[in-house]
C-alpha cells in the first residue's frame, strides 16, 4: 500500500472528509482491489452485509425534449418527430393497474420525462394525482432537478411554488437525475441548454428544506477528468452537510449508444469498480450508494456490492433511458433473481421501500410467497 494509500485509509477509518487529492488518488492508485477493500470498509461500517431493493416501475411518460443533450438517445425534439411519443394520462395509469392487475405489486414509481414545450402543469399534477388515486400508499420519485427547474421557469412559479403543488398532487421524493457532471467545460459540451450545476443544486436544496428526499447521480466515462468526477462528488457532500436530505447515491455508467458521443467508447468494467469505491469513501454523509444494474450491467453491480455498493434499485420494469442508448440489460429483474443475485455475492438481501424502511428480510423476505422456492435455492447455494 502507498503512503497515500495509508493516509486516506486512516482518514476513512475515523470519518475525517476526503480531499480533492485524495479521491484523485484513489482514482490513480494502480490496485483496485485495495481501493475497493478500504470501501468496502466503509459500506460494511454503515450496512453490514445487507443489500437493499424495492419493487418498482419507470414511467417515462414523454420523450419529447427540448434540450439537446449530446449523451441522450431518448430524447426527440419535436412531438411529431420519428420515435417521439407522449402517452396519455389513461396510458400512464395503466401502467400501474396492469401491475395490481396481473399480481405483481409495486412499492414506488420513478418519474422522468423530456422537456415537453406543449403540456400544460396540469398533466403532471394529474399525472401524480391519478396514480395516487389508484394506489394510494405507493410512493411516487419523480422529476428531475432539470424537470422541476424547467417547469419554475416555464409556468412562471419559484422552485418551492412548484415543488408544493406537486407534492399536494403526490409528489413524495426526487430521483437523482440531471446531474450530469457540474464541471461548466463539461457542461458546456454536453448540456449547455439546460439548468446549470447550481441550479440543480439549489432545486435539491429547496426540496430537502421543505422536507422532501431526494437522490444524486453523475453521469461518467464520457469526456470527464477524473478531477472532473471527483469535484462532482465534493460538491454533492457540500449540499448533503448542508441539507442531508440526500439519500443515495447513483454513479450512472454512460453509454453510447444512439447519441452524439456514440464515439466513445464508454467506461470499461474496471472503471466502473473503481468509481463505485471512491463514491463510497468520498460521499462518507450520504448513506446509500447505488448500483444500478439497467445501467451497470447485472454481473458489474453484483460485484460493486464489494466496491462500496449497497442498493441495487429495483425490479425497475419498462426502462427507456438506457435501453435507447444500448444497455442489453433485460427491462425487468423479478425479485427472486434480485434476491438469488445478492445472496449469490454472500451478501443479505432487505426489501426497502423508497424511504430505506425495511419491508422485509431474513426468513421474512425468504417466506415471502410468490417467491418463496426460488430464494430458498438461492439459500442453499451460498450455504
Ligand atoms: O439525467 C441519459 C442519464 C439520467 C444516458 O434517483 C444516461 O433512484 C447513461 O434519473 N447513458 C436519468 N446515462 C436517470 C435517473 C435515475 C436512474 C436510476 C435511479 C435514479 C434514482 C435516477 O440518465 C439522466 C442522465 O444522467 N442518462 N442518457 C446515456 N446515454
Amino acid at each position: 500500500m502507498t503512503a497515500t494509500l495509508t493516509s486516506i485509509r486512516e482518514k476513512a477509518r475515523s470519518g475525517e472528509p476526503l480531499s480533492l487529492e485524495d479521491g484523485v488518488a484513489l482514482y490513480r492508485h494502480p490496485n483496485l482491489l485495495e481501493v475497493g477493500a478500504l470501501a468496502n470498509e466503509v459500506r460494511e461500517r454503515l450496512h453490514g452485509d445487507r443489500t437493499f431493493f424495492n419493487r418498482n416501475l419507470h414511467i417515462n411518460a414523454t420523450n419529447v425534449c427540448e434540450a439537446s443533450c449530446a449523451f441522450c438517445s431518448f430524447a426527440r425534439l419535436q412531438p411529431g418527430d420519428a420515435g417521439a411519443y407522449t402517452m396519455s394520462l389513461e396510458e400512464a395509469w395503466g401502467k400501474l393497474r396492469a401491475r395490481i392487475d396481473g399480481g405483481d405489486p409495486i412499492t414506488e414509481i420513478h418519474i422522468v420525462n423530456g422537456l415537453h414545450p406543449g403540456l400544460p402543469f396540469d398533466y403532471y399534477t394529474d399525472l401524480l394525482s391519478g396514480l395516487k388515486r389508484i394506489q394510494p400508499g405507493i410512493h411516487l420519485k419523480a422529476f428531475t432537478a432539470v424537470e422541476i427547474f424547467y417547469f419554475a421557469k416555464k409556468f412562471g412559479l419559484s422552485i418551492e411554488e412548484v415543488l408544493q403543488k406537486l407534492r399536494a398532487a403526490g409528489l413524495d421524493s426526487l430521483p437523482g437525475g440531471g446531474a450530469e457532471i457540474f464541471a461548466p467545460r463539461v457542461r458546456k459540451k454536453i448540456c449547455d441548454d439546460k439548468c446549470t450545476a447550481d441550479e440543480w443544486l439549489e432545486v435539491h436544496r429547496v426540496a430537502h428544506r421543505i422536507g422532501l428526499r431526494s437522490n444524486c447521480t453523475m453521469l461518467y466515462g464520457h469526456i470527464e477528468s477524473v478531477e472532473e468526477r471527483v469535484d462532482h462528488m465534493l460538491r454533492l457532500r457540500a449540499l448533503q452537510d448542508e441539507t442531508g436530505g440526500f439519500q443515495t447515491f447513483i454513479p450512472l455508467a454512460f453509454h453510447p449508444d444512439g447519441n452524439a458521443l456514440m464515439k466513445l467508447p464508454g467506461p470499461t468494467g474496471v472503471e466502473d469498480l473503481r468509481t463505485y469505491a471512491v463514491a463510497r469513501l468520498l460521499l462518507h454523509n450520504i448513506p446509500h450508494l447505488k448500483a444500478y444494474w439497467i445501467m451497470l450491467g447485472v454481473k458489474t453491480a453484483q460485484t460493486a456490492l464489494w466496491f462500496g455498493a449497497d442498493d441495487l434499485d429495483g425490479t425497475v420494469q419498462e426502462e427507456k433511458i438506457y435501453h435507447m442508448a444500448g444497455a442489453e440489460t433485460p427491462q425487468v429483474m423479478r425479485p427472486a433473481e434480485i434476491v438469488r443475485i445478492i445472496v449469490n455475492a454472500g451478501r443479505a438481501p432487505v426489501e426497502r421501500d423508497t424511504l430505506y424502511n425495511v419491508l422485509a428480510e431474513g426468513a421474512a423476505l425468504t417466506s415471502d410467497k410468490p417467491f418463496r422456492r426460488d430464494v430458498r435455492r438461492s439459500l442453499e447455494v451460498v450455504s
